[in-house]
């Protein structure tokens, strides 16, 4: 549907669905051509609607071809219901009644890749969140919730493997090599949750054994090339269903829970009920093609749609606004799974690094919108991160403020209470205020306001009287239809230390808490401005501030850069230890990025240089922290950072950096190097993974210095490697480098690895990908080549994804050449992509919105490339939206 019925809708004008469905008899006659789907709805008018006067019944459904409709037996004629290309509508309807449809429609021509459609060969589904009106007509909406059954004919050659959703009923051999299945979903569910797959498949087997005892079979299905690469998901699917009882008291109510992979998938994966279908990209794993970091991905991705089965399934949403009602929470469980597996602060550092740069731009730009929005054109739209990760964010500082017995009795209660429903984020926050008699109702601005709240934080010493106050003021940009803000509820978890790095015991003026005297307390910000006085504080301290990122906000208080070194070196909170030295980095690299503008000598400070050598030298505590730690801040942080950012001299100042840094602690970089390098057997165990990923950034910090000799050794490390993750570290390092040798080496190196993988597509992608971030001359002029290499293919999002969106959100430099060149790119790209494939052309979209900091030429060539795109006019809804917003 294109933009000429894109039209807004308002959570304002919600109102329950007035039939309910309360079963869904399914039959899929599958064709090479065309399938044939045939419905079975029981529907009854809705109890719950006041003032009924038999309104009339529309089916949602898009690009269907209508066969036949027969209300209670009665064939329906043309004249009894109308249709056009959003919904059919049957004008009098009795208040109980049976519909059957059968509608005919073609997976083979959806290259969308929503509703029913051909991965590979495969019949799959993807319906979150509009999708299951493309394969019938239904009351496409998450408040409608039916018992399914799905039985599914198709030829037995072709599609030995027939799945759907709940339990296997039945299965029937028939004539002409057909065969036929019938699977049961026991539990009311959304039409969005609904499954199926069909095709060539092969599985693993495992069982899990419930906490109340019941047996419960998992499998993974795959291509047979691919069954090599299940364990790992098999066992982060075993760990996070164990989690999920020890840690939420949450059980699985199936008999079988499937997981499929396919390679055409618009985002990582999907919850569908009891049968998750996955992007291969999040499941596949083995040593020899996957790096570690994908291996950590798939167990995050793995626990996260298997956490939704409770977070999402069993209590689902009321509408699309509630979106993060289902998504935030549902990413704070797998954060706390992952946290639990790994290292919490390492985690906690990825996500806050995520949040800082992708969601507070978000946030800073056109497309901002609350994590409970109140409108849309395209819901497609808002699977952001403000939905993902600001939603976790919330219900982590809600976890904050009623601590870890509070939030899982009010977790306890959600779950109970809504079991079956389709609810809202108020349900959510309700449940926990009514477990904990606490009143989040401040708190709850969080959900309707958008942008990121600023902290401005003084602090003053009275020496005299050992009292330390500091003072703290809130404030909170604009964003698009709101201009002014109400103060938010902020749990600001602080420290103070001594002039030893010790944490000083705090005890607050007048506080009647009871938790005076402890070395770390939360400040509750409610106002514009409150102040805090500490007693008996014996000298200056040096605060700790927001530790572990105890909210999502900006912080702004004026830290010298002896602060930052001192925190670097002494906070116990890993976190802000963490954080200081990236802010001491950036500080550096911005005051850098000056000096460039005006011409005057760089020259890193010693101080920091001492202080990243030690680190070097205790690396060994912490080996993953350490490699943290001493990461520079990337250029989407540093932007975020400016009011107005200046391509050129951010890249070069920050390249200055690394390169000074890697050649003065070239010693101690070679040392780790060596100290880690191992011949064990690859394990995805964190302890190996923080060894590797320590050693990986020395040997990348050896080949920023530019030295031939480290790059040799990196080209050899590429070539021999025994896992991915080493071998893709060393070939980015090379790919990446500026040296001038590194061009020719990279290149064999290229060749040699699409040798050695071309047989592999998830490895390909890499591949793609790592040139498409290359940061030498002629980025673009590559890219456009690799579009015509025989292993892009523009119908497969992860190959676009590493083509197309790996250059565009990541090669900064090039993308946002001055010569306007990567934008028009862009701008052709998301053109050509809106006609197959609009999710995935508006999400590529995105570094064109944020034209806002940029400088006026740019500006001007960044909203021209939006123009173009608006011009061409017969878009998609989900471009349109994003291209209209984004030009005000
Ligand atoms: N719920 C799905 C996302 C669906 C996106 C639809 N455009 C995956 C997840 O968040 O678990
Ligand atoms: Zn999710």
């Amino acid at each position: 549907m294109r933009e000429r019925q894109a039209t807004t809708t308002y959570l304002k004008d919600y109102r329950p669905p007035n039939y309910l469905i309360d079963t869904t008899d399914l039959k899929f006659e599958l064709d090479n051509e065309f399938t044939l789907v045939s419905s079975k709805l029981s529907l009854r008018r809705n109890p719950e609607v006041e003032g009924w006067n038999s309104p009339p019944l529309v089916l949602d459904g898009q690009e269907l071809e209508l066969l036949s409709v027969t209300l209670d037996g009665q064939v329906l004629s043309h004249a009894d219901y109308a249709l056009n290309t959003e919904s059919l509508i049957i004008a009098t309807v009795p208040d109980q009644f049976v519909l059957e449809i059968q509608v005919r429609i073609k997976p083979i021509e959806n290259t969308a890749l929503e509703g029913l459609y051909i991965s590979d060969g495969m019949h799959c589904t993807q319906c979150e969140a509009q999708g299951f009106r493309r394969i019938t007509y239904y009351l496409d909406r998450p408040d409608v919730m039916s018992r399914f059954t799905t039985e599914i004919i198709a030829d037995q050659a072709s599609n030995p493997v027939l799945l759907s959703n709940g339990n296997l009923l039945e299965s029937e051999e028939l004539t002409g090599g057909r065969h036929s299945v019938k699977w049961l979903d026991p539990h009311m569910k959304p039409a969005y949750l609904f499954a199926l797959v069909a095709g060539k498949l092969e599985f693993i087997e495992d069982l899990f054994v419930t906490c109340s005892g019941r047996e419960v079979t998992l499998r993974i299905f795959v291509e047979a090339k691919d069954l090599d690469k299940c364990d790992h998901a098999i066992e982060s699917l075993k760990n996070s269903m164990k989690w999920d009882e020890e840690v939420y008291g949450r059980e699985y109510d199936l008999d079988i829970f499937m997981i499929v992979a396919v390679d055409a998938f618009n985002m990582g994966a999907m919850e569908n009920k009891g049968l998750n279908i996955f992007n291969s990209s999040c499941v596949l794993a083995k040593p020899e093609t996957t790096t570690d970091l994908t291996y950590q991905r798939i167990e995050a991705i793995v626990a996260h749609e298997y956490f939704h089965n409770w977070s999402g399934n069993r209590v689902t949403c009321r509408d699309w606004f509630q979106l993060s009602l289902k998504e935030g929470l549902t990413v704070y469980r797998d954060s706390q799974f992952s946290a639990d597996m790994g290292s919490k602060t390492v985690k906690r550092i990825d996500d806050v690094a995520l949040l800082r740069t992708v969601q507070f731009a978000e946030d800073a730009g056109p497309m901002a919108h609350p994590v409970r929005p109140d409108s849309f054109m395209e819901i497609s739209n808002f699977y952001t991160v403000t939905i993902y990760e600001k939603g976790a964010e919330l219900i982590r500082m809600m976890h904050h403020l009623v601590g870890d017995a509070g939030f899982r009795r009010g977790t306890d209660l959600y779950f109970d209470r809504h079991d079956g429903q389709a609810v809202t984020t108020e349900d959510f926050v309700k449940a926990l205020e009514d477990a904990n008699q606490v009143d989040l109702t401040q708190f709850s601005r969080w959900y309707s306001q958008s942008g990121t709240p600023v902290l401005k934080i003084s602090d003053q010493y009275d020496a005299q009287n050992q009292q330390y106050r500091l003072t703290v003021e809130q404030s909170c940009p604009a964003t698009p239809g709101q201009p002014h803000k109400k103060p938010f509820h902020i749990p600001l978890l602080i420290g103070l230390l001594d002039t030893d790095g010790t944490d000083l015991p705090l005890s607050l003026q007048n506080d009647l808490s009871g938790v005076n005297g402890s070395t770390s307390l939360t400040l509750e910000i409610t106002s514009e401005k409150q102040q805090f006085v500490f007693e008996n504080i014996p000298e200056r301290p040096t605060p700790s501030l927001l530790r572990g990122f105890s909210a999502p906000v900006k912080l702004e208080y004026d830290y010298s850069s002896t602060d930052l070194e001192f925190l670097a070196q002494h906070d116990s909170d890993g976190f802000n230890r963490w954080d200081a030295l990236q802010k001491r980095f950036v500080v550096l690299i911005l005051d850098f990025a000056e000096k460039l503008r005006q011409g005057e000598e760089m020259e890193l400070p010693t101080q920091l240089i001492s202080i990243c050598s030690s680190v070097l030298a205790e690396s060994e505590n912490d080996p993953q922290l350490a490699a943290k730690m001493l990461s520079i801040p990337t250029e989407a942080y540093l932007w975020e950072l400016v009011d107005e950012i200046d391509v050129e001299s951010i890249h070069r100042a920050r390249e200055f950096v690394k390169q000074e840094l890697a050649t003065a602690l070239n010693e101690p970089l070679l040392r780790v190097y060596r100290e880690q390098s191992s011949n064990e057997l690859y394990q995805a165990t964190s302890q190996q993974m923080a060894r590797r990923s320590l050693k990986n950034l020395a040997m990348q910090y050896l080949v920023w210095s530019g030295e031939e000799r480290w790059l040799q050794m990196a080209t050899e490390q590429a070539s021999s490697g025994s896992n991915m993750t080493d071998v893709s570290a060393a070939l980015g390092a090379i790919v990446n480098s500026m040296a001038p040798q590194a061009g020719q080496l990279s290149d064999k190196a290229l060749d040699q690895f699409y040798l050695n993988w071309k047989h592999e597509p998830l490895v390909v992608n890499q591949w793609l990908a790592l040139q498409a971030g290359c940061p030498r001359e002629g980025a673009l002029q590559r890219v456009e080549k690799l579009l015509e290499h025989d292993a892009f293919d523009i119908r497969n999002p992860n190959k676009v994804r590493s083509v197309v969106g790996v250059f565009c959100a990541q090669n900064r430099i090039h993308f946002h050449h001055i010569d306007g060149n990567g934008y028009r790119f862009l701008e052709q790209q998301v053109i050509r992509l809106d006609g197959i494939n609009p999710q995935i052309a508006s999400r590529l979209l995105t570094p064109l919105t944020q034209w806002g900091k940029h400088n006026k030429p740019r500006q001007t060539l960044m909203k021209q490339s939006l123009s173009k795109i608006l011009e061409k006019g017969n878009l998609s809804k989900d471009v349109y939206e994003v291209a209209s917003k984004s030009l005000g």
